[in-house]
């Protein structure tokens, strides 16, 4: 994806008319990681796309490495479709979450990154059938790690999008258990994207 493509995705993001605009420390977040990213642009020549691939056996910058992907915490209050919307633009989805392992990794990178366990949407969603679960990413559904008595779809009555006050988005480190919850997708939480090597 060249730089200008890039450009053109976060001056659409920013015209976008429902999308809550970014303050100062957000932007600089959000331009750091793209900054920090490895990626590919057309004008390279044959060496700098073999150094590309060399470096792309490793994280960017502040990324963490999990098997075939990386991830990042981003410290941003965002609704979960502002959060997939954001992931995106850094080459990557909300994460997913397949193993124990795997969600225990990502709990420690919110330890580390958050100081604290601090609730994180991660890229699970219902919102097209109620209890159909989908990856954002697209990969399989099968993996569950659900807090005691989630998902409940708990109604809200008087929801302020189109999900009818329902919980249709997938957050971790919920409750005493620090599992999965289903939340209103309009709760604003900082997020974990993820990208492949
Ligand atoms: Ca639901
Ligand atoms: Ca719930």
């Amino acid at each position: 994806m060249t730089m200008l493509t890039i450009f053109l995705l976060l001056s659409a993001a920013f015209a976008l008319g429902d999308a809550r605009d970014l303050n100062d420390t957000e932007n600089q977040i959000i331009e750091n990681l793209i900054r920090n990213l490895p990626i590919e642009s057309e004008e390279m020549g044959a060496k700098e796309k073999r150094e590309l691939q060399t470096r792309s056996s490793s994280c960017p910058p502040g990324w963490h490495r999990y098997g075939t992907h990386c991830y990042h915490y981003v410290p941003i209050m965002a609704k979960w479709p502002e959060a997939e919307h954001y992931c995106l633009l850094l080459g990557g989805n909300l994460a997913s979450v397949h193993s124990l392992s795997q969600y225990n990794f990502l709990r420690t990178v919110i330890l580390s990154s958050a100081n604290g366990a601090q609730r994180t949407w991660i890229g699970a969603n219902d919102a097209i059938k109620e209890g159909l679960w989908l990856w954002s990413d697209g990969s399989r559904f099968s993996y569950q790690n659900w807090g005691k008595g989630q998902p409940d779809n708990y109604n809200y009555v008087a929801g302020n999008d189109n999900t009818n006050g329902r919980e249709h988005c997938m957050e971790m480190n919920h409750g005493d258990d620090f599992g999965q919850n289903d939340a209103a997708c309009w709760t604003q939480l900082p997020f974990m994207c993820s990208r492949k090597l």
